[in-house]
């Protein structure tokens, strides 16, 4: 079937990506989240020795963008270039470890569009009628009459919706709608979490309606131009949606729809193993992007995980709502990793969470008491007791629950639950903090007959803070790099080797706080 494409080696080469952001305003929160999210499991995948392609970029066609450069008597292409450089920054201070930044409005990008569409219309799955109905500029999209009601205003946004009748090109999605249900409920973990899943096959049990794919140039002049009707350019969805495979190298922007890049799909990065977005979007993802790779005859992405919202005051975080948190401003204060990890722990993968001050805070406490505390008493006793160097001792007063720990992070990850692994990961600090309580290492340092069991504790401790660190990495990358060398390792071990890492010998270097206090 589409998603078997052959012998795509699934399991080591994984090509997540986010969604291209809007190139209409600054990153906030919620774009920071995703963005986080997507960054977390590359670089847990790459720990697990995959290899990785991970994508993210900016959407820059479109009427919204149009606008928007209008209103500030600038072209949509300053304002985009603007744009994609304030994502791009802001992705690079929260050490976002992307492989590649696409612009929609590249001329690659551009050129596989084309090829897209020509492939569309040579097959048949394009024809062109007149349009007439509602339509939201913000939402770019057009909706039905009952759908807008008698007030005319957008059901997502709530803005007055325009009245338009013009002619459109339409993708043939109604003649794939068997097909979508019978993958969805075929692959029951093509989409996750499972609510989503349901919503779109609930959505699915309406009769689904064609899609226009074009708008007309006198009305949109900022996008890619249809290649059979150079009056009207593609809707921005299409455009956008088709950056995940211009991204991964499967077509060549130069060549028409009977290229062989279409038959052979061996090198490239297609299909993607994962597209990470909010909820808010899924519908995009789950049915008209599907539908339009089953009509070109490529594969599908083998997931799709959608989020939850950041809310702020019952209210969703969002731009046009003005009441975004610049995740920025925060790092000033908590640090790069301090975000991260807020963004992570708080937010249950899959539910909305609610962003509060008070929130952040105690999410970085949890991270400063208990895995900076636990570090920085480890490695002060080991400096105390043992002049720096690490005991050679077998070191496994925590085995049990590092070998549960890593089991479970291991499952709680490969299942997406990012939330369930930062909180399991955060209790193997907390147990180990509970074995020192236990062990009482000072008691151990005043008994003469007691230098043996104090190796072992502190042996003990540099291990679990070890295999911590390995935990830890994909969240707090920068602060697990700087713990792996105090403990003197030349770097964060992967969580294989972690569980047989021998430290014994290894000289270990106080240093400043790991994660300071924060006065508020
Ligand atoms: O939709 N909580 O771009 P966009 C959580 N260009 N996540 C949030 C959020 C919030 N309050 N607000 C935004 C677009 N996001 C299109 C995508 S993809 C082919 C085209 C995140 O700039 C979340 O990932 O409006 C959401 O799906 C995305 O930003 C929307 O970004």
């Amino acid at each position: 079937g589409l998603c078997d494409a052959p012998n795509y080696p699934y399991m080591n080469r994984r090509y997540l990506t986010t969604p291209i952001y809007y190139a209409t305003g600054d990153p906030h929160l919620g774009h920071a989240y995703t963005t986080v999210l997507a960054d977390t499991l590359a670089r847990y995948y790459r720990q697990t020795g995959a290899e990785v392609r991970f994508l993210t970029g900016t959407d820059e066609h479109g009427q919204k963008m149009q606008e928007t450069a209008a209103k500030r008597d600038m072209t949509p292409i300053e304002l985009a270039d603007q744009m994609a450089e304030s994502f791009e920054a802001a992705w690079k201070d929260l050490n976002i470890s992307f492989d590649r930044f696409i612009r929609t409005s590249e001329p690659e990008h551009i050129g596989v569009v084309s090829t897209v569409l020509e492939r569309l219309w040579a097959k048949g799955q394009i024809y062109d009628d007149v349009y007439s109905g509602w339509y939201c500029v913000q939402e770019e999209r057009y909706w039905t009459e009952r759908e807008v009601g008698a007030e005319h205003l957008c059901p997502d946004c709530k803005r007055p919706v325009e009245f338009v009748e013009e002619k459109n090109y339409f993708f043939r999605m109604s003649d794939y709608q068997e097909r979508l249900i019978q993958h969805i409920e075929d692959h029951p973990e093509w989409i996750v979490p499972g609510t989503r899943r349901n919503e779109i096959l609930g959505f699915l049990k309406q009769p689904l309606q064609d899609l226009s794919i074009s708008r007309p140039k006198s009305r949109l002049a900022w996008g890619v131009t249809l290649p059979f009707d150079p009056d009207h350019v593609c809707y921005v969805w299409v455009d956008a949606l088709i950056n995940y495979v211009t991204a991964s190298g499967l077509l060549d922007p130069d060549s028409g729809p009977d290229q062989p890049g279409f038959a052979d799909q061996g090198n490239s990065w297609w299909p993607a193993s994962l597209h990470i977005m909010g909820k808010d979007i899924i519908t995009t993802h789950a049915v008209y992007w599907p539908t339009l790779l089953m009509a070109a005859d490529l594969p599908l992405p083998k997931q799709i995980l959608a989020h939850g919202w950041w809310i702020m005051e019952d209210e969703k975080m969002a731009k046009s709502v003005g009441n975004v948190v610049d995740p920025l401003a925060l790092r000033e204060d908590y640090g790069t990793d301090g975000v991260r990890w807020y963004l992570l722990r708080d937010m249950p993968t899959g539910a909305d969470a609610s962003y509060t001050p008070e929130r952040f805070h105690a999410r970085y406490d949890e991270l400063a008491n208990v895995l900076g505390n636990l570090a920085s008493r480890a490695i002060s006793m080991i400096v105390k007791y043992r002049d720096g160097i690490i005991p050679e001792a077998a070191g496994d007063g925590l085995e049990a629950d590092i070998a549960s720990t890593l089991s479970a992070v291991t499952g709680h990850m490969d299942a997406l639950r990012v939330h369930d692994a930062m909180a399991t990961s955060m209790d193997l600090a907390r147990t180990a903090n509970g074995y020192v309580d236990r062990r009482e290492p000072w008691s151990q340092a005043k008994d003469p007959s007691g230098a043996e069991d104090l190796d072992e504790t502190l042996a003990s401790l540099a291990r679990v803070i070890a295999v911590l660190t390995a935990l830890f990495l994909p969240v707090t990358p920068q602060k697990m790099t700087d713990l792996a060398g105090r403990l003197g390792l030349k770097s964060v071990p992967t969580l294989d080797q972690a569980r047989s890492i021998s430290l014994g010998g290894l000289r270990v270097e106080k240093g400043a706080p790991l994660f300071p206090r924060v006065d508020r």
